[in-house]
């Protein structure tokens, strides 16, 4: 089977305003995005999720809630990676601009799609609408989508 990386995702929703973040460095730089990166070793996901969240723009939140996963394959170019998606509606502290990302609020009608990784306009509508569930994009290079699938969770699962 193939090698997976775990990563986090994560947003602040309030109820008509988002907070994304402008990556400075690194995968994805240049694109708005929501706060994360790397599970490390010895600590949970959702940990994880936390601690980039304060290390990328310096604000905490008390609990985070899981709603989705999305899997990135990149064709020829493995590992894929496995993204574990959070929110909250609330947090603490002031979002301040760090050395990866500078934060900034976007109206849910003014996100922008087209500074952002191609397949976020694509599940984005899924996230703002409260739906939990799962997805997987196959992309061929970085730009292109090449087939994707996303599967709503029901309340069971
Ligand atoms: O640690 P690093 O900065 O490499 O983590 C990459 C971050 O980017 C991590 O939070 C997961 C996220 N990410 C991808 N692919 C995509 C994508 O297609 N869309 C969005 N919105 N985020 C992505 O790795």
């Amino acid at each position: 089977m193939a090698s997976r990386k775990l990563l986090t995702l994560v947003f602040i929703i309030e109820q008509d305003r988002i907070l994304l973040g402008m990556k400075k460095r690194g995968f994805g730089a240049g694109w708005w995005n929501g706060f994360g990166g790397k599970v490390q070793q010895g600590e949970t996901i959702e940990e994880a999720a936390k601690r980039e969240l304060r290390e990328e723009c310096e604000i905490t939140v008390d609990s985070l809630e899981e709603f989705a996963t999305i899997t990135f394959e990149f064709v020829n170019d493995p590992p894929l990676l496995e993204v574990h998606l959070f929110k909250s509606h609330t947090y603490s502290g002031v979002p301040t601009e760090t050395e990866e990302m500078r934060p900034q609020w976007f109206k849910h009608q003014e996100i922008p799609f087209d500074t952002m990784w191609v397949d976020d306009k694509i599940w984005f509508p899924y996230m703002l609408a409260g739906k939990k569930f799962d997805a997987y994009f196959t992309f061929q290079g970085h730009h292109t989508i090449q087939n994707y699938s996303i599967t709503e969770r029901t309340s069971s699962s």
